[in-house]
C-alpha cells in the first residue's frame, strides 16, 4: 500500500474561515458578512469578523505549515478583497491582489506548493443585491469569469486552480435550507425570500457555467504559458442500502450520489445532468444551451474532492415533496441490522467511517474514467472538544485515528484499484469559523486561542501527518 513520489499533502482554509480584517485594504462586504450579522443565524452569533486573525499573520501561518511538513496548502481567495463590489465593471482593489501575491511567493519560497480556491461561498454582496447573485444566469459566470482572469493575470506561479469550493453547499444549504448565506428558503420563519423548490437548481446550474467560463479562460489565455491545472472540488458523503437485501435501498444509494456529487460531475465529464435527477426534478432542472454543454463538458483537468463521513440510505416509497434534494430518500446512522456508521463528533452531519472514503474513491474513479483526484478536503470535529481546557484539546487522538484510517483508506483504493489520487489536504490548518456552527466547532489540527490573541498551538493530530504520509509516499 503507497501512494506515488511526486504525492503533495498539507492542509486547507478558506478565506472567511480564517483571516478576519474585513475591513482592511479595501476589502468589500460578502454575503457572509451580511448574513453573520443577523441574529439567530450563527450558533454563537460569531462572525468572521477577526476569526484566526490570518489575513495579518501570513508569516506565521506558513512558519506553521513548514513546521508541520507540509508540501502543499490550500487556501481561498476573498473575491471582495480583489473586487470589492464584485462585477467585471467594477473597480480593481490593487491593495488585495498585492496581499495574495505576496502570500504566494512567501509560500513557494518556504517550498510550499499552493492550491488555490478562488470561490469558497463569500459571494460580493454587491453583486447579491445587484442581480440576485448565484441565481443570475447571465452576469454571474461573466463576473466570476473576469475576477478568475484577475486572478491567473496576477498569480501566474500558481499551477493549481479550484474555482468553486462544493458548490452543493451554496446551492442546498444557501438556497434550499437557507442554513447559510444567502439564506433563502421557502420556509417564511426563517426567510421573507427563497424558493426551496427552484433557486437550488438554478444556482447550482449557473456556478457550473462560471465555473465552464473560467476553465475556458485559463485554458484559452494563461494555461499555454503558465502550464498550470484547474478544476472544481465537489463534496459527497459515502453511502450503504440500510437493507442490503433490498434493491431499492441499494438504487437509492446511486441516486443519493448522484443528487450529490454528479449533479456537478455528469454535465462536466458527460455533458448532461443525471437521468435519476431529470426524472425527479423535470423542468426545475435548468436546461443547458449548446454554448453553456459546451463550456461545461470536459472542463476539469482534475477532480477535488471533499469528503468526510457516510450514511445508510432507505429509500422512500411516497412521492417527494417539491424541496426534496436528497433524491427521496432517508439518509441514516443505524442499518436494518442496527450496526452504526461510526462514532459522534460536534458535527451532526459527521461520522468517520474510512473504508466509505476508499468506497467513494473506487466509485468515482469507476464513473468518472480513474480521473486525476486531489483530496481537497477531509477531516473531523470531535464531540465536546470546545468545552475542554487546551491541555486536553491538544491531545486529539480521536482526530489522530480518523486521518490514519482515512489515509490510509485512499492509500488502499490507489494501490489496490488504481484510483489516480495525487495529493491530499487536511482540514483544517487552524480551528476556524465553521460557518452557521460558528467558532463552537473546532476542526483544526492546530488549536486557536480565540480568547487570547488568536495564538496557535499544534494538536497531536498536526504532528502525525508527516510521519504518516512519509510511510505511504513511495521514494523512488
Ligand atoms: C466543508 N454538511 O463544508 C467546507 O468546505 C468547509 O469550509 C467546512 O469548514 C468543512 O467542510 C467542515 O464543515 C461542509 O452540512 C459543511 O453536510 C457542511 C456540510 C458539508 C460540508
Amino acid at each position: 500500500m503507497s501512494l506515488p513520489k511526486d504525492f503533495l499533502w498539507g492542509f486547507a482554509t478558506a478565506a472567511y474561515q480564517i483571516e478576519g480584517s474585513v475591513d482592511v485594504d479595501g476589502r468589500g462586504a460578502s454575503i457572509w458578512d451580511t448574513f453573520s450579522a443577523i441574529p439567530g443565524k450563527i450558533a454563537d452569533g460569531s462572525s468572521g469578523a477577526v476569526a484566526c486573525d490570518s489575513y495579518k499573520r501570513t508569516a506565521e501561518d506558513i512558519a506553521l505549515l513548514k513546521e508541520l511538513g507540509a508540501s502543499a496548502y490550500r487556501f481561498s481567495i476573498a473575491w471582495t478583497r480583489i473586487i470589492p463590489l464584485g462585477g467585471r465593471n467594477d473597480p480593481v482593489n490593487q491593495a488585495g491582489i498585492d496581499h495574495y501575491v505576496k502570500f504566494v511567493d512567501d509560500l513557494l519560497d518556504a517550498g510550499i506548493t499552493p492550491f488555490i480556491t478562488l470561490f469558497h461561498w463569500d459571494l460580493p454582496d454587491a453583486l447579491d443585491k445587484r442581480y440576485g447573485g448565484l441565481l443570475n444566469r447571465e452576469e454571474l459566470p461573466l463576473d466570476f469569469e473576469h475576477y478568475a482572469r484577475t486572478m491567473f493575470k496576477a498569480i501566474p506561479k500558481c499551477k493549481h486552480w479550484i474555482t468553486f469550493n462544493e458548490p452543493w453547499c451554496s446551492a442546498i444549504l444557501g438556497y434550499n435550507a437557507g442554513y447559510f448565506a444567502p439564506g433563502h428558503t421557502s420556509d417564511r420563519t426563517k426567510s421573507a425570500v427563497g424558493d426551496s423548490a427552484r433557486e437550488p437548481w438554478i444556482a447550482g446550474h449557473n456556478m457550473l457555467v462560471a465555473h465552464g467560463r473560467a476553465v475556458k479562460a485559463y485554458r484559452d489565455d494563461f494555461k499555454p504559458t503558465q502550464g498550470g491545472e484547474i478544476g472544481i472540488t465537489l463534496n459527497g458523503d459515502a453511502v450503504y442500502p440500510w437493507d442490503p437485501e433490498d434493491a431499492e435501498d441499494v438504487a437509492a444509494c446511486d441516486r443519493k450520489i448522484e443528487f450529490a456529487i454528479s449533479w456537478f460531475a455528469d454535465p462536466i465529464y458527460f455533458g448532461k445532468y443525471p437521468d435519476s435527477m431529470l426524472a425527479q426534478l423535470g423542468d426545475r432542472l435548468p436546461t443547458f444551451t449548446d454554448e453553456e454543454r459546451a463550456l461545461v463538458l470536459g472542463s476539469n483537468d482534475f477532480y477535488g474532492m471533499n469528503h468526510y463521513t457516510a450514511n445508510y440510505i432507505k429509500h422512500k416509497t411516497s412521492p417527494p415533496p417539491d424541496d426534496d434534494f436528497l433524491g427521496n430518500l432517508e439518509t441514516l446512522f443505524y442499518d436494518k441490522a442496527g450496526n452504526c456508521i461510526g462514532p459522534e463528533t460536534q458535527s451532526f452531519w459527521l461520522r468517520p467511517h474510512a473504508r466509505g472514503f476508499h468506497d467513494l474513491l473506487v466509485w468515482l474513479s469507476k464513473r468518472y474514467n480513474f480521473p486525476k483526484i486531489y483530496v481537497t478536503e477531509n477531516g473531523t470535529s470531535l464531540k465536546g472538544e470546545n468545552d475542554l481546557p487546551r491541555e486536553k484539546i491538544v491531545e486529539d487522538d480521536f482526530r489522530v485515528q480518523y486521518f490514519d484510517d482515512y489515509v490510509k483508506a485512499m492509500a488502499k483504493a490507489r494501490t489496490e484499484q488504481g484510483v489516480d489520487v495525487r495529493g491530499y489536504m487536511a482540514w483544517s490548518l487552524l480551528d476556524n469559523y465553521e460557518w452557521a456552527e460558528g467558532f463552537e466547532t473546532r476542526f483544526g489540527v492546530t488549536y486557536v486561542d480565540y480568547a487570547n490573541g488568536q495564538t496557535r498551538h499544534p494538536k497531536k493530530s498536526a504532528k502525525s501527518l508527516k510521519p504518516l504520509f512519509d510511510s505511504l509516499i513511495e521514494k523512488e
